[in-house]
């Protein structure tokens, strides 16, 4: 192919990667546009591809005539359109392993701040109230019992790092891994069950939409802990936030949010055993960069007639 290929940036995902995209190609960045309908009309027709991590729906793909190429900063792909790609003969790519320890680093942060209640620790000390009487016991997070949901490349990191403190684990994956030495549990309900944490790291989509349902968030209890790192759709907000509330489950720590950047209000109000924080789990400098020249590596790849390094169809 003669000439830099055209590359739509949908949003903002880092700059330092986003200037490096120049070298390898015209980039048109739709997040600076202020008329982003009139942006798109003019450019429709001469994108090759786009870079982003959201905003691809069947509709955005249906824009673009020439579109050959979707690289997708992100290894959770259920924001792009990948069927609507597919039946067009689009390749699709992610972005996985490069930040599968920083999502495992924040799970067993936001496990340690749920056991621990850190946030509400250090909301404490600075308010003063130490003089007057000591912080509220907590429940240990060493030797406790952790349930997995997705042992997958991230779930084996989450894993490694709880068995560094001395925990249970157990995982539920639909199918079984052979070489793992955790036990695999079939049914999510008994895991929960046998379970005082419960970390959340599966795909997001249609499949796994609402996994963690009332049955799982009871089975774990009043005195367990769910932390969600994968996607806000994997578990039934409602039923999480009405057993919060009335007492059938203990804490949650949670990444992530059915509605994103829109996190449910009634959870802001739950300072005492609810952990928040805005879809950070890969947000430190060296991953986002990794991921970052990931995309970079497979468009160059692309339309250099290489094989796609992480290809996803
Ligand atoms: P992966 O290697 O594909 O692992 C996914 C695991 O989930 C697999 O072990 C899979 O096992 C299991 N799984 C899939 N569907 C399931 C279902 N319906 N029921 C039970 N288990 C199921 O993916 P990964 O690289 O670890 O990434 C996992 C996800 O983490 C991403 O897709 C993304 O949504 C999320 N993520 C979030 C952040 C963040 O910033 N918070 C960052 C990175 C990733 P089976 O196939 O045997 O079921
Ligand atoms: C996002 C993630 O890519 O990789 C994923 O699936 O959820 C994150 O790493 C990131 O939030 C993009 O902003």
């Amino acid at each position: 192919m003669g000439g830099k290929p055209n590359v739509l940036t949908i949003v903002p995902y880092y700059q330092r990667a986003l200037d490096r995209l120049d070298e390898i190609a015209v980039v048109h960045h739709l997040h600076k546009a202020d008329d982003k309908p009139a942006f798109l009309a003019k450019i429709a027709d001469k994108i090759d591809a786009i870079a982003t991590f959201q905003g691809c729906d069947r509709e955005m793909v249906s824009r673009f005539p020439n579109l050959k190429l979707i690289a997708n900063f992100g290894v959770g792909y259920d924001g792009i359109a990948v069927d609507a790609a597919t039946e067009r003969g689009i390749k699709v790519t992610n972005t996985p392993d490069v930040l599968n320890d920083c999502v495992a680093d924040l799970a067993l942060g936001l496990t340690i701040s749920g056991r621990r209640k850190l946030p509400l620790a250090d909301a404490f000390t600075r308010a003063g109230k130490w003089p007057a009487g000591h912080f509220q016991f907590t429940q240990k997070v060493h030797h406790s019992k952790v349930g997995i949901v997705g042992l997958g490349r991230i779930g084996a990191e989450i894993a490694a790092r709880c068995a560094a403190f001395k925990m249970e684990i157990g995982y539920h994956n639909r199918a079984l891994k052979p070489d793992v030495p955790y036990r695999y549990y079939p049914d999510l309900v008994e895991m929960a069950r046998d379970s005082e944490i419960l970390i959340v790291i599966t795909p997001g989509g249609k499949a796994t939409e609402g996994l963690i349902n009332e049955t799982v968030i009871e089975a774990l209890g009043k005195d367990g802990l769910l932390v969600n790192v994968a996607r806000g759709s994997v578990v039934d907000t409602a039923a999480m936030i009405a057993c919060l509330k009335d007492g059938r489950l203990g804490a949650a720590a949670l990444d992530v949010y059915p509605d994103e950047p829109n996190v449910p209000e009634e959870l802001f109000a739950m300072t005492e055993n609810v952990v928040l924080t805005p879809h950070i789990a890969s947000a430190t400098h060296d991953t986002r960069m990794a991921m970052g020249m990931l995309v970079y590596d497979n468009i160059k790849a692309f339309f250099s007639g290489e094989e796609l390094l992480t290809p996803v169809n």
